[in-house]
C-alpha cells in the first residue's frame, strides 16, 4: 500500500464539487510508457536497477513510471548473495524485489552460474567440491526467491568470444567439463519448475561462431530434454560492435528452436538520431519475433551506466529523455511527448501478455463524500478482447492526499500528484467485456476538486 502523497504543483482549475456521481470513459489511447507500449504488444519493458539508487526519487519515479520489468544488475550474483561458503546475504536483492513486486514488475533472476563477480573460495575448490558448492548456490538462492522470478539466467556467458566456438576457461569449464551447464539447469530446475530457465551471453546477437555454439548447445538440450526455456541476447552494441544486419534472423533461429529470446541487457553507446535509429531497430526486430518476449536495458540513466562516458541509455544524467527514447516509445507503437506516430498494427502476440488488440475503458464513480474526504470507485472494462492486466492513471488536484487503495497496486510519479494504479495481479485477467474496479480514499485537505481519470491500458 502507497504511503499518503503531498501533492505539490498549485492547482489552479476551479471544479465544481460533486455529491453526485460523476461518470466518464475514455477508449484505450496510445499508451504513453515504455512498459505500457511494450504490453500492448504483449511484451515487457525492463531496465536493470541497483539497490543503492532505489531511494533516489528521480531514480525511483523514472523507474516506477517507465518500467514494468527489472533485472538487478549485481545484487544477485554469486560475490554478492554467498561472498563466504553457505553464508547467504540476500538485503540488497531483496530490495529490488520487494520493489519490484509492490509494483508489479517482473523479475530477471541474475545470475547463477558465471565465471565473473566469482568469490575466491569458489574458484579455489577441487571438482566434488565445486559440483556440491555449485548445486547448492542454486538451490539456496532459487528458493530464498521461489515464485518471485519470471526467468533465471541460469548460465551467464559460458562462451569464448572470436571463432573458436568453445567455452570460455572457468572454474567450472575446466574442473566439471561442458557438463556443468546441463547440471545446472537440471538443478535449477528441480528447484523452481515454475521459472523459465534461461542461458545469457553478448556477443551472439548475430549469426557468428560464438553464437553458433550457444545454438548448437541449446538444439542438443532440447533433443535431450535438458530443461531450458529460453535464451537471453543481452545486445551490449556501439561502433565497434554495432546492431548486426541480420538480429533479426538471429533470434528468430533460436525461436525456432522452441525457447523464448529475450534481449536483457541492452545499451548502444552515441547520441542523437544514430542512437535513436539503432534503438529503433532492435525493438522492431523483437517485435518481428513471436517468441521475443521482452526488453531490458541495462539501467535507468546514462548516469549510472556501467559505461556512462558512452551515453548508452534512453534517459540522460539529468533523467530526460533522449530521442532514443522516443525512438523506442514510437516502435513499440506508443506516444509520448517525443510524438510517436502510434505504430503499425503488428501483433507479435508473445506468450506472456495480450495481443494488440487489448483494450479496456473506465468509468469513476464518488461512492461518499464527507468533510474532509471522500471515496472512489475506478471500474475498469475490457473491450472486445481478453485482457490479462490493466492500469490506470490518476491525477489529484494539490495538496489532495491519498491514505488508501484497495484492488489495484499503485505507485506514484515525483511529484505526487498522479497515482498509477495497476490491477492487483487476482483482477488483472478479464474476459472480453468483463469488468473489476478498485477504490480509493482521498483527503481533501481543503481542495474539494474531482480528480482526473485518465484512459486505461490493457496488456
Ligand atoms: O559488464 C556489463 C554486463 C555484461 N553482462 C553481465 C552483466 O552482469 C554485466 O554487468 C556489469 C554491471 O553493470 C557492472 O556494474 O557487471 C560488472 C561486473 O562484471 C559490474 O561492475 C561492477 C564493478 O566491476 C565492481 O567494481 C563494482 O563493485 O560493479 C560492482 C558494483 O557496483
Amino acid at each position: 500500500m502507497p504511503m499518503p502523497k503531498r501533492a505539490a504543483q498549485a492547482f489552479t482549475a476551479v471544479l465544481l464539487a460533486a455529491s453526485t456521481v460523476t461518470a466518464l470513459s475514455h477508449t484505450a489511447a496510445a499508451a504513453d510508457t515504455l512498459g505500457s507500449a511494450a504490453a500492448g504488444k504483449g511484451r515487457y519493458f525492463g531496465t536493470a536497477v541497483a539497490a543503492n539508487h532505489l531511494g533516489e526519487s528521480a531514480y525511483a519515479g523514472t523507474l516506477d513510471r517507465e518500467f514494468n520489468q527489472v533485472t538487478p544488475e549485481n545484487e544477485m550474483k554469486w560475490d554478492a548473495t554467498e561472498g563466504s561458503r553457505n553464508t547467504f546475504t540476500f538485503g540488497n536483492a531483496d530490495q529490488i524485489v520487494n520493489h519490484a513486486q509492490s509494483l508489479n514488475m517482473k523479475v530477471r533472476g541474475h545470475t547463477l552460474v558465471w565465471h565473473s563477480q566469482l568469490p575466491s573460495w569458489v574458484s579455489g575448490l577441487a571438482a566434488t567440491d565445486l559440483r556440491s558448492a555449485m548445486n547448492n548456490h542454486i538451490t539456496q538462492v532459487m528458493q530464498h526467491y521461489k515464485g518471485k522470478i519470471y526467468a533465471w539466467d541460469v548460465v551467464n556467458e559460458a562462451y569464448q568470444d572470436g571463432s573458436s566456438g568453445a567455452l570460455r576457461s572457468s572454474p567450472f569449464a575446466d574442473k566439471l567439463g561442458s557438463g556443468f551447464i546441463e547440471e545446472a539447469f537440471r538443478t535449477a530446475r528441480s528447484v523452481d519448475p515454475n521459472a523459465k530457465l534461461c542461458y545469457n551471453d553478448y556477443n551472439t546477437d548475430g549469426v557468428n561462431a560464438k553464437s553458433n555454439a550457444v545454438y548448437a548447445m541449446v538444439k542438443d538440450f532440447k533433443a535431450r530434454g535438458v530443461p531450458i526455456d529460453c535464451v537471453g541476447f543481452q545486445s551490449h552494441f556501439n561502433p565497434a560492435s554495432p546492431v548486426p544486419s541480420d538480429y533479426q534472423a538471429n533470434l528468430q533461429r533460436f525461436a525456432d528452436l522452441g525457447v523464448d529470446v529475450q534481449i536483457t541487457e541492452l545499451d548502444i553507446e552515441g547520441s542523437g538520431s544514430a542512437q535513436a535509429t539503432n534503438y529503433s531497430n532492435v525493438v522492431k526486430a523483437c517485435l518481428a519475433v513471436t517468441r521475443c518476449t521482452g526488453l531490458t536495458v541495462w539501467g535507468v540513466t546514462d548516469m549510472y551506466s556501467w559505461r556512462s562516458s558512452g551515453t548508452p541509455l534512453l534517459f540522460d544524467s539529468s533523467y530526460a529523455k533522449k530521442p532514443a527514447y522516443d525512438a523506442v516509445l514510437a516502435a513499440l507503437g506508443g506516444s509520448g511527448s517525443g510524438g510517436g506516430d502510434g505504430g503499425g498494427g503488428d501483433n507479435g502476440g508473445g506468450n506472456n501478455g495480450g495481443g494488440g488488440n487489448a483494450t479496456c475503458t473506465v468509468s469513476f464513480a464518488k461512492t461518499s463524500d464527507w468533510n474532509d474526504g471522500y471515496n472512489a470507485e475506478v471500474t475498469v472494462k475490457a473491450g472486445s478482447a481478453p485482457i490479462k492486466g490493466w492500469s490506470v492513471k490518476v491525477t489529484f488536484a494539490p495538496p489532495q492526499t491519498v491514505p488508501s487503495v484497495w484492488n489495484g497496486t499503485a505507485s506514484w510519479d515525483s511529484s505526487g500528484t498522479v497515482m498509477t494504479v495497476r490491477d492487483a495481479s487476482y483482477n488483472g485477467s478479464l474476459a472480453a467485456g468483463a469488468s473489476t474496479s478498485f477504490g480509493f480514499t482521498a483527503m481533501k485537505n481543503g481542495n474539494n476538486a474531482t480528480p482526473t481519470v485518465g484512459a486505461c491500458t490493457a496488456s
